[in-house]
């Protein structure tokens, strides 16, 4: 379990090479795309009833409404266990704490006298977001996608998440339950590829949205793959992955915990030690087994921690440790070592960074107030979680006087002349008096 890659007394190779090296998930998500464009297709062109049938095939559901009614928000609500009420309560206060922090105001930049633009934030009018069922009914996504979109200023939010066979075909209580808490009454039993689909074409009860976020398995980032541009989306999300970045000082318990805990979600998941102590990774590989061992889903565990995912990375010291866990750009990275925030102000790429030993993965993935929809796959390099900022727009307001632009015209015909747009610089010069 975890191989081990030995980076060590040589120099690091670059980035390309390394990135190469790195244990990580390929998801081949062109693969799955001949069976979901025709589903796409079907949504699009028959709308409910080809839901209604797609639901009962992969599904086993057969329901005549897809739409949850209020009156099964608020029974999931009413049969909430108390203990898990306050948690969710207590995770929806840091979430907002921490998201209404985002707010964006409005900026007017005077650029000449008589000439100003204005940055106007807007909120996206309708967002689909996606809870994801599968595995596990992930009611703590519904905090991290609704909570940004609502202190956005988004004004119509609907959720699909997949039906439940045992559930008399209604989507998981506890996910239920969070959606009514956060006081959202449009909600729809629908999983996986037909999601996106009902989200971007609309079907029965549910208008189009124009953005659809949250994760989903290979089907639904494939759905939004093939509606990117018809809607917005937040990102192609793969299987989730922690990189740990320790030295001697780091707890072996700690560690292997961590690993297992986030390889829990998926055998496809992603656990990866980046160490400079061979101490730590030798205690790191004894404990795992004992530690898998002891827990619920110890199958997908092992299939994760023995997958070409996941691994443990031997280096010489912590800047090397630095420029391998850059290469990795992990969703989530763990800082267990000496002065673990001066090194984690060194990081570039990573989704979420999680310092010191009091701050698991876990912690963030419920709690901390942090968001935990988070790029994977390594779209750390380029990309953020989910904020307010995914739901807003920022539209340019461009105001001149005529003096202003009667100042700028002589520019302006230099830049057409040389683009060979004249029109360009007629449309100017006809303001000219
Ligand atoms: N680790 C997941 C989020 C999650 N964990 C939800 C538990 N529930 C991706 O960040
Ligand atoms: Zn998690």
């Amino acid at each position: 379990m975890l191989a081990r890659i030995d980076l060590r007394g040589s120099a690091l190779p670059g980035v390309r090479e390394l990135s190469g090296l790195l244990p990580r998930a390929g998801t081949d998500i062109d693969a799955v795309l001949a069976t979901v464009r025709p589903l796409c297709e079907d949504v699009r062109i028959r709308g409910a009833q080809a839901v209604r049938e797609i639901t009962a095939r992969l599904d086993g559901v057969d329901a005549e409404d897809f739409a949850v009614p209020q009156a099964a928000l608020d029974e999931a609500l009413a049969g909430c266990d108390p203990r898990l009420r306050a948690a969710l309560e207590e995770s929806i206060a840091r979430v907002r704490r921490v998201h209404a922090d985002q707010r964006r105001t409005d900026v007017t930049t005077e650029v000449v006298r008589g000439g100003t633009v204005t940055e106007r934030w807007v909120p996206v009018r309708r967002v689909g977001l996606y809870v994801p069922g599968g595995l596990a009914p992930l009611l703590s996504s519904v905090v991290m996608n609704v909570v940004p979109a609502q202190i956005a200023g988004v004004e119509s939010i609907a959720v699909a998440t997949p039906p439940q066979r045992d559930n008399g075909g209604l989507p998981d209580p506890g996910v239920l339950a969070a959606c009514a808490l956060l006081g959202i009454s449009e909600v729809y039993a629908v999983g996986g590829a037909q999601a996106i689909a009902v989200f971007g074409y609309g079907a029965g009860s549910c208008e189009p949205v124009d953005l659809v976020t949250g994760p989903g398995n290979v089907y639904v980032t494939a759905a939004k793959r093939l509606l990117r541009g018809l809607i917005g989306i937040d990102s192609e999300a793969g299987p989730t992955e922690v990189a740990v970045l320790a030295d001697d000082t780091a707890d072996p318990v700690h560690v292997a915990a961590d690993l297992i805990s986030q390889a829990e979600h998926d055998p496809l998941a992603g656990a990866v030690l980046v160490t400079t102590s061979e101490e730590l990774a030798d205690a790191v590989l004894a404990l795992v087994p004992g530690q898998v061992a002891a827990t619920k889903h110890s199958d997908r565990i092992t299939t994760a921690l023995e997958g070409t995912q996941s691994g443990i990375v031997l280096v010489d010291d912590l800047d090397a440790g630095l420029a391998v866990v850059d290469a990795y750009a992990a969703e989530h990275l763990e800082i267990q070592t000496r002065d673990a925030r001066a090194v984690a102000l060194r990081v570039r790429n990573a989704g979420a960074v999680f310092i010191g030993p009091w701050a698991p993965v876990s912690l963030g993935d419920y709690i901390a107030g942090s968001n935990h929809v988070l790029p994977t796959g390594g779209c750390a390099r380029h990309s953020s979680g989910l904020s307010v900022q995914t739901f807003l727009r920022g539209i340019h307001l461009v105001e001149y006087d005529e003096q202003a632009l009667a100042d700028v015209a002589g520019h302006v015909d230099a830049l057409a002349g040389a683009e060979d747009l004249p029109a360009h610089a007629a449309a100017v010069r006809a303001r000219a008096r």
